[in-house]
């Protein structure tokens, strides 16, 4: 886990004051959306919504319902979508898009999607998902799109090496921080840029691409087209979309979306707020994790063997096991895995049930990473209501 330099180390209270002010910030975002979708005009909501539970219309926000994870890949249409405020306001045509390269760099570059494709093409199948994905599932609650399971997907993700493009414009000395920027615009003045940067030790990864396909089809608008970035094994805050501009930088990416917002205070934090440390760190890697996709929640199952399934993930650590309780937690059974394994990628597993009675059975899930962390009964509490990985649960109903 890298802490970032000095320069990252807000203190607290000017940190939460910034988060509040970013909290007012987004309700007027959303205020404004409730008045121009008052006024009539054409909303963000793609026609072919029905696989997603929607958590919110303007910008267009939505999950993918676990039942659907019973799948290795996680199908375009399927897959859940998330931004500050929806795609581009203008779709650029693709001849016209360009990507600059500036900062630190020997000589600044622009590139188009042509140089882009006749560089060598690499594929990578890596879990996706948003910081706050299990949002909903904090006590006290947060406010933040109240994710529940879905803020998650698995994709075949090919493109370039960020690294190759970063070498081609020569990286400075002074150089520690790449920044990304997006074609993506707030609706209202006020609202900053969705503007992010990660450490150039990720940057330079080999794992770490631009984007310009998803599961072998062209990328999808509403998925970042034409490019964007994959930080495999870190959360998807770091994976801008519309990406036009790359700014090679000596410090961390200033403003709110990398300041202040997408952080997580390094000293556990009460809900109230207490406590004295000053220091907080950005979001970044992936914690261990585990779902169930099947049976699914409120399902009706027979008296007879059931099959449990699920996938796992653990960012840049490998999967070790799966475990799963009927029982509330007090005895586990380790699960099986099955299919592919990948870095980056989520691991399927599945175990066989014979329940013993009918009536209402919790089903939970936890899993083991290599570095011997275990999913928790509870992610600790923090203000942004990030990287919760508690127990998995399901609760089914045995029928007579
Ligand atoms: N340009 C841009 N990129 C962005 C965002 C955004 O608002 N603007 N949102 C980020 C967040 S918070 C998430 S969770 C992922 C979601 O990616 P997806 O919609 O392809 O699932 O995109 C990331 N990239
Ligand atoms: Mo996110």
């Amino acid at each position: 886990m890298s802490l970032g330099g000095s320069d990252s180390i807000v203190s607290r209270r000017t940190w939460l004051k910034r988060l509040l002010a970013g909290i007012a910030a987004a309700r007027l975002l959303a205020e404004t959306r409730l008045k121009s979708a008052a006024a009539g005009e054409v909303g963000d909501i793609p026609r072919d919504t029905g696989p997603l539970t929607i958590r919110v219309t303007r910008p267009f926000d939505a999950e993918t319902p676990a039942r659907e994870f019973v799948s290795f890949f996680t199908p375009n249409h399927r897959f859940f979508v998330r931004s500050h405020f929806g795609p581009p306001p203008e779709r650029i045509a693709e001849a016209e898009w360009r990507l600059r390269i500036d900062g630190l760099v020997e000589a600044a570059k622009e590139l188009t999607l042509g140089d882009i494709r006749q560089m060598e093409a690499v594929t990578v199948t890596a879990v996706l998902q948003c910081s706050g994905n299990g949002r909903a599932f904090y006590r006290p609650r947060i406010p933040g799109v109240q994710w529940e399971r879905g803020a998650v997907g698995n994709a075949q993700w090919t493109g370039v090496r960020l690294r190759g493009i970063l070498r081609q414009a020569g990286i400075r000395k002074n150089a520690r921080h790449v920044q990304f920027q997006g074609a993506d615009r707030p609706p209202v003045p006020s609202v900053p840029l969705f503007t992010r940067s990660i450490p150039l030790g990720k940057a330079l990864h080999p794992d770490t691409l631009l984007a310009y396909e998803m599961n072998g089809r062209p990328l999808p608008l509403l998925h970042g087209a034409p490019l964007r970035v994959i930080t495999p094994g870190w959360m998807a805050d770091s994976c801008t979309k519309w990406l036009t501009d790359i700014t090679l930088l000596s410090e961390e990416s200033d403003g709110y979306y990398m300041r202040t917002a997408y952080r997580l205070p390094l000293d556990p934090i009460e809900p109230a707020m207490a406590g004295e440390s000053d220091r907080t760190r950005p979001v970044e890697a992936m914690v261990v994790k585990s779902l169930i996709a099947a049976p699914p929640e409120g399902a009706t199952v027979p008296l007879a063997p059931v099959m449990i399934q699920g996938a796992a993930w653990g960012g840049e650590s490998k999967i070790l096991s799966v475990e799963v309780s009927l029982d509330e937690g007090k005895n586990w059974q380790t699960a099986r895995f099955v299919g592919e394994e990948h870095p980056y990628a989520w691991r399927q597993w599945q175990l066989v049930w014979t329940p013993r009675a009918p009536g209402p059975v919790s089903i939970l899930c936890r899993a083991t990473d290599e570095t011997g962390t275990v999913q928790p009964l509870a992610s600790p509490w923090n203000p942004g209501g990030f990287l919760w990985n508690g127990w998995d649960r399901v609760t089914v109903t045995v029928g007579g």
